[in-house]
């Protein structure tokens, strides 16, 4: 058996890797080390997808109760990658990208209720292995937007052959009325032939409003 600090000594991070990427090189998204990190993401996502959905199978087969109504998943793109980095004023290095993108591997949560978010926040907390190194509650202080979820940033590990690898995945919770509202808006937000007006924007956030009044009253007249 192994002591607990010598398992922690296995541990290796992304920040560690060693003959897998030159950390401080610029980010070809058409190289193959870009291929490889994009593969170690993926990993994660599969890794956290899988956890999630044992819990939502869990939920059903022993509680009789939809936690979780639906899991969706997605790597970001290269080019939004480089769109984001730009953005935030990050030098194009493999460094840089892994340290200050943060949504490279995406989990999207969906539950029926307001209430199941925090519950689900709680059960990915007791994940073994997983770290949260960060949180953000847009379900009690919305964005100006009108943006609704909660988002946890975790640490994943991907147990390769030779070493565990932790990887960076942002977990978006929301509401099937809330994820409504967002795929909505986010299709608007993001036309490449116009941008939203003033009028729209502000119409938007009034709606964001009711879906908001909408997931209290469902959840008022689910609990009787
Ligand atoms: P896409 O296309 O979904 O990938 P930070 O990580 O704190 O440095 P970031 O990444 O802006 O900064 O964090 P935040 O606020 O948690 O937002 C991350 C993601 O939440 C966004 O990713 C969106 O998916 C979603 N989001 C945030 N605000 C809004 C909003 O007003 N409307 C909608 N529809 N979604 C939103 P990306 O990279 O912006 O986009």
């Amino acid at each position: 058996m192994k002591s607990k600090k010598t398992q922690k000594m296995d541990r290796l991070d992304l920040v560690k890797i060693e003959n897998f990427l030159d950390y401080e090189s610029k980010v070809e998204t058409k190289d193959k080390t870009f291929e490889k990190l994009m593969f170690i993401y993926s990993m994660a996502i599969r890794e956290l997808e899988t956890k999630i959905e044992i819990i939502k199978d869990e939920f059903k087969m022993f509680y009789d109760y939809d936690l979780i109504d639906h899991i969706n998943t997605r790597i970001k793109k290269p080019e939004s990658i480089i769109k984001k980095m730009e953005q935030k004023q990050c030098k194009l290095t493999y460094k840089e990208m892994i340290e200050n993108i943060n949504d490279i591997a995406g989990v999207r949560v969906i539950c029926p209720l307001k209430k199941d978010i925090y519950s689900i926040r709680n059960v990915i907390e007791k994940l073994p292995g997983l770290n949260i190194l960060n949180e953000k509650d847009y379900i009690s202080y919305p964005k100006e937007s009108g943006y609704s979820s909660y988002h946890l940033i975790v640490e994943v590990p991907v147990t390769l052959s030779q070493k565990i690898l932790y990887v960076k995945v942002e977990i978006q919770i929301r509401t099937l009325a809330m994820d409504f509202w967002a795929s909505l808006e986010h299709k608007m937000k993001y036309k490449p032939d116009r941008e939203l007006s003033k009028k729209e924007s502000k119409e938007l956030v009034s709606y964001a409003k009711m879906v908001n009044k909408l997931d209290n009253k469902m959840m008022l007249l689910s609990e009787g």
